[in-house]
């Protein structure tokens, strides 16, 4: 109750469900994503669950998006209790020697440097927050596994690891808690388009995971700096 919750990537898939619980949770949810349809599909089952939102329709690649915001929440609310970086770009499996600059731009942009610039951005209102929590999706896919023709995801999801890794840190003293979540094979348009064929029924649906995101986001959660596994899911991401 009376929380601000930051949810990027909140148009569809995990972004949408963990939204969602944390609105039904009693968080006020700033929900952020390029499509405004999916935004404001969220906001109408938000509301219908007796919840509130704030629509902020954002490229994240995007040049100063990510400041504007933080000064706008700073405004507004003073503080931010909860981020969930959860927005994610799979790019193209493609052989590592022929990644066109357009998908390295896009891939590193969304999973690397867009959590690098929230991190910036929202450090300060985290700890204006009596209990600040952020949890950053990550994946099975990343250093220690890095399956051929994902190198671009790969690289950048390892590269994520090690941002929020080395901020966790920074923030030991703090009652900032930080961590990331590893979702596991989850039901979205990401991972249709990253493996084909698959049947979509044997994966969980995000609504399954979502509350492992909020877990980590209780004020008494005590995990800081770890790589969670989802609960439901199977150790290949
Ligand atoms: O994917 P999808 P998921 N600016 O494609 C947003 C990780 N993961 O829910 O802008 C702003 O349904 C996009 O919004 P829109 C994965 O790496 C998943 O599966 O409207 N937002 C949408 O809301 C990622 O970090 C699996 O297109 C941008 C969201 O991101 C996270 O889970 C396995 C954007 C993507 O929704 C959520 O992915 C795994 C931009 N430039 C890790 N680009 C899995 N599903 O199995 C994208 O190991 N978004």
């Amino acid at each position: 109750e009376g929380r601000v919750a930051l949810v990027t990537g909140a148009s569809r898939g995990i972004g949408y469900s963990v939204a969602l619980a944390l609105a039904e949770a009693g968080a006020h949810v700033i929900a952020t994503a390029r499509t405004q349809g999916g935004l404001e599909e969220l906001d109408d089952a938000i509301r219908a669950g007796g919840g509130s939102a704030t629509l902020v329709p954002m490229d994240l690649a995007s040049a100063d998006g990510i400041e504007k915001l933080a000064e706008a929440v700073g405004q507004r609310w003073g503080k931010l209790d909860i981020l969930i970086a959860n927005a994610g770009a799979l790019g193209s499996l493609t052989p590592a020697a022929q990644i066109p600059s357009k998908v390295w731009n896009e891939v590193l942009a969304v999973n690397l440097i867009a959590p690098g610039r929230l991190i910036r951005a929202f450090e300060a209102l985290l700890k204006a927050s009596d209990a600040g929590r952020a949890v950053f999706t990550t994946s099975g896919v990343g250093a220690r596994r890095a399956p051929a023709y994902w190198a671009a995801y790969a690289a950048s999801k390892a590269g994520l690891e090690a941002l929020v890794m080395s901020w966790s840190r920074e923030l030991a003293d703090t009652p900032v808690r930080v961590n990331l979540l590893n979702p596991g094979r989850v039901r979205t348009r990401m991972r249709a388009k990253a493996v084909p064929g698959e049947d979509p029924q044997s994966l969980p649906h995000p609504d399954e995971i979502a509350g492992d995101f909020i877990t980590l986001c209780l004020p008494g959660e005590t995990r800081h700096g770890q790589v969670v596994q989802a609960g439901t899911a199977v150790s290949e991401g």
